[in-house]
């Protein structure tokens, strides 16, 4: 009996390595954000599939597929992201208008992998990456108490592309800067610094994140029809949703050589 309690305990801990350990390996080359992965880093680079279901009935392969890979150097962390998705759907043109109901790439990233709720200030971040290539997030709440949703653009480099061999699989190559919690739009300082532009944070050998990817997709409803992530989510009162509230849900990430 306890031979089979080690064992059983023995695979809990091989499975919860499983589960929270990725890492991304260090590119030795100077990466293109051009949605052509002919670096010869990205070889190097693992696939990690973007499987769990947060919302909605579970796609079927040729409705929603996708997986990515990650890199990184001291200025950015580079994503490889491989979607196939049977039909592209950006209704709405304003990129801060229900966003969260086009087809996006949302990638959650804790700098300082705190975890912790970031909602409607920068702990962490929930980019919404649009097929426009826009990034969204909701900021700090308006004076008036309505919600803030602010463009990132600079924050973010973003580029797609169809493949040439599948037209429904679309290749997606991003760089995106980190910036740490003490980031803000700046809406409420004195202008004199304002002019001083926040610098994102440079990367290091072993510094740990928190980071997740998703994909809400939407082929022509009024809302999106699903939404896919990389991490299997532990539902709270029912929903799985809960990537763009707290960081707690985010995957460990690990940079290494
Ligand atoms: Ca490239
Ligand atoms: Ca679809
Ligand atoms: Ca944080
Ligand atoms: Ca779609």
């Amino acid at each position: 009996m306890i031979k089979y309690f080690k064992f059983i305990t023995m695979l809990l801990v091989i499975f919860s390595f499983h589960v929270s350990a990725l890492e991304a390996l260090k590119s030795p080359e100077k990466m293109i954000v051009d949605g052509n992965a002919d670096e010869t880093s990205w070889q190097l680079a693992r696939w990690q599939p973007i499987d769990q279901l947060i919302l909605g009935e579970m796609p079927s392969k040729e409705d929603f597929a996708g997986r990515f890979k990650i890199m990184w150097d001291e200025a950015q962390l580079y994503l490889l992201v491989e979607i196939t998705d049977d039909v592209l759907f950006d209704q709405h043109a304003d990129p801060r208008h229900l966003y969260w109901d086009d087809d996006c790439l949302e990638i959650f990233l804790d700098e300082d992998a705190s975890g912790g709720n970031h909602q409607f200030n920068y702990n962490a971040f929930a980019y919404h990456v649009a097929l426009d290539n826009q990034s969204v997030d909701i900021g700090e709440k308006n004076a008036d108490g309505s919600d803030n949703f602010v463009l990132l653009n600079d924050h973010i480099s973003s580029a797609w592309r169809r493949s040439e061999k599948s037209p429904n699989k679309v290749i997606w190559e991003l760089a995106v800067r980190v910036y740490d919690d003490s980031f803000s739009i700046q809406k409420t300082m004195p202008t004199l610094m304002k002019n001083k532009k926040q610098q994102p944070v440079t990367l290091s050998l072993g510094k740990k994140l928190g980071f997740m990817l998703a994909y809400c997709d939407n082929d022509g409803s009024k809302e999106r029809e699903h939404f896919m992530g990389s991490v299997d989510i532990k539902a709270v009162n029912g929903s799985k949703n809960l990537g763009y509230i707290t960081a707690d849900v985010f995957q460990q990430l690990t940079l290494i050589n």
